[in-house]
C-alpha cells in the first residue's frame, strides 16, 4: 500500500483487465443458460454467474502456467486463465471440436497450454490433484503454483482436510480457494457445517486463512497477490475463503429461489451486490467513457457469436472414434448397444 492509502498493485490497465474477464465470464455463461433454456444445450451446466470477481481476482494474479485446478462450476474458471472461448463452447455442446474432444461436457474442461489439466465434478477430487501438482513443482523447482477453486461443499469432505495438511506439511506452492455461496445444491451452509467460517480451517493446519468479500475484484486481487507471493517464496500453502453468490440455481439456468431454507431471501440480498458495476464505476471516474464500455461489448459478443456458430457447425465425434480418448478400454463392452448423439 502507498503512504496515501492506495494499493500499489492497482492501475488503470489491471482495473481493465479485471472488467474485461468478469464481462466476458458474464455475457458468456448468459448466452449458455439462453441456449439450455433454449434446449439446444443439453449436457447439465453449473452457472458461475455471481461469482465472476474471484475467478478474475485469482487468475489475474497467476502466471500463463501456473495450474488451476477446479470443479463442476468452471466456465468462469477456464475463461479467466485464458482458456479457447470456442472450444469451450464446442465441448458444451459435446463436439468434437471441444476443448476434451466432445468426452466430457460443462464439467470436464481441459485447457493443459493454460495450466488446466482437467476439471472434476466429483466433489472435492480436484483438492488433491492441486497438492499433487503442486508437489511436482516444488521437486522440480519449476516456480508454478497450483490454485484450487472449490465450493463451501466441498469442505466438508475428507480429501480438504488431508489435502491442506499435506500441503502444509511439505510448504508446497498451492492457493486452496473457497468460493463460499452459502450453499451446497439446495442446502445452506447453515445445515450442513458445523463451522460457517471456513477460513479457520486453516489454523488447525498452520496455514494462513483469510477472508475476503468475494464479490469485491480487487480485494480477492490483492489476497491472491499475496498467497501468490507466499507460494514462490517457497513459505507454503494460503486458504482464501471468498465470500460469494451465485445468482442461478445449482445447476440449469433458473434461480431455484423456491428451493432450501432461505434462498429466496439470499437471492434479494445479493443481487445488488454484482461484482461488475463497482469496477466500471472505478473507470468511469478514471475518465472511461460509455463508448469504451460498449466497444468490449461488441468484440466480446462478436467473438461468443463466432464460437456459438463454430460450436453448431462442428461435428460430433464418430462412432468408431468413442473409445479414443477415454481411460477404460473395458467401456468397449460397456458402449455396445447404446446410442449416442454422434455422426456416423
Ligand atoms: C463426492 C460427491 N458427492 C456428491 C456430489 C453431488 N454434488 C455435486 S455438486 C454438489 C454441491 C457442491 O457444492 P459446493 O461445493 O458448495 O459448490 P457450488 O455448487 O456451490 O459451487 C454436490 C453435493 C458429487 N458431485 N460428488
Ligand atoms: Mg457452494
Amino acid at each position: 500500500m502507498n503512504s496515501d492509502g492506495k494499493d500499489n498493485f492497482l492501475n488503470t490497465d489491471l482495473l481493465w483487465q479485471m472488467y474485461s474477464v468478469m464481462h466476458r465470464i458474464r455475457i458468456s455463461e448468459e448466452r449458455i443458460a439462453d441456449l439450455v433454456t433454449a434446449g439446444e444445450i443439453k449436457t447439465p451446466c453449473h452457472f458461475y454467474i455471481g461469482q465472476e470477481a474471484v475467478a478474475a481476482g485469482v487468475c489475474l494474479a497467476l502466471q500463463k502456467n501456473d495450474y488451476v485446478w477446479t470443479a463442476h462450476r468452471s466456465h468462469g474458471h477456464y475463461l479467466a486463465k485464458g482458456g479457447n472461448l470456442a472450444s469451450m463452447l464446442a465441448e458444451i455442446y459435446g463436439k468434437r471440436t471441444g476443448c476434451s474432444k466432445g468426452r466430457g461436457g460443462s464439467m470436464h474442461l481441459l485447457a493443459a497450454e493454460v495450466g488446466i489439466l482437467g476439471t472434476v465434478p466429483l466433489l472435492s477430487a480436484t483438492i488433491p490433484l492441486a497438492v499433487g501438482a503442486g508437489l511436482a513443482s516444488k521437486l522440480r523447482h519449476d516456480g508454478r503454483v497450483s490454485v484450487s477453486f472449490f465450493g463451501d461443499g466441498a469442505t466438508a469432505e475428507g480429501h480438504f482436510h488431508e489435502s491442506l495438511n499435506l500441503a502444509a506439511i511439505y510448504k508446497l506452492p498451492v492457493i486452496f480457494v473457497c468460493e463460499n455461496n452459502l450453499y451446497q445444491c439446495h442446502m445452506h451452509i447453515q445445515e450442513y457445517l458445523s463451522e460457517g467460517d471456513i477460513y479457520k480451517s486453516g489454523d488447525a493446519h498452520g496455514i494462513p486463512g483469510i477472508v475476503v468479500d468475494g464479490n469485491d475484484v480487487i480485494a480477492v486481487h490483492k489476497a491472491a497477490l499475496e498467497a501468490v507471493r507466499r507460494a514462490r517464496a517457497g513459505e507454503g500453502p494460503t486458504l482464501l475463503e471468498c465470500k460469494t453468490f451465485r445468482w442461478r440455481g445449482h445447476v440449469g439456468p433458473s434461480t431455484d429461489i423456491d428451493v432450501g431454507i432461505r434462498r429466496r431471501d439470499d437471492v434479494c440480498e445479493w443481487l445488488p451486490k454484482d461484482p461488475i458495476p463497482p469496477v466500471m464505476k472505478r473507470l468511469l471516474d478514471l475518465g472511461a467513457t460509455e463508448a469504451d464500455f460498449d466497444r468490449i461489448a461488441e468484440e466480446t459478443l462478436a467473438e461468443l457469436d463466432q464460437a456459438v456458430e463454430y460450436s453448431r457447425r462442428s461435428p460430433y465425434p464418430a462412432k468408431h472414434e468413442l473409445l479414443e480418448h477415454v481411460f477404460y478400454s473395458g467401456a468397449q463392452s460397456r458402449a455396445e448397444g447404446m446410442t449416442f448423439p454422434v455422426a456416423n
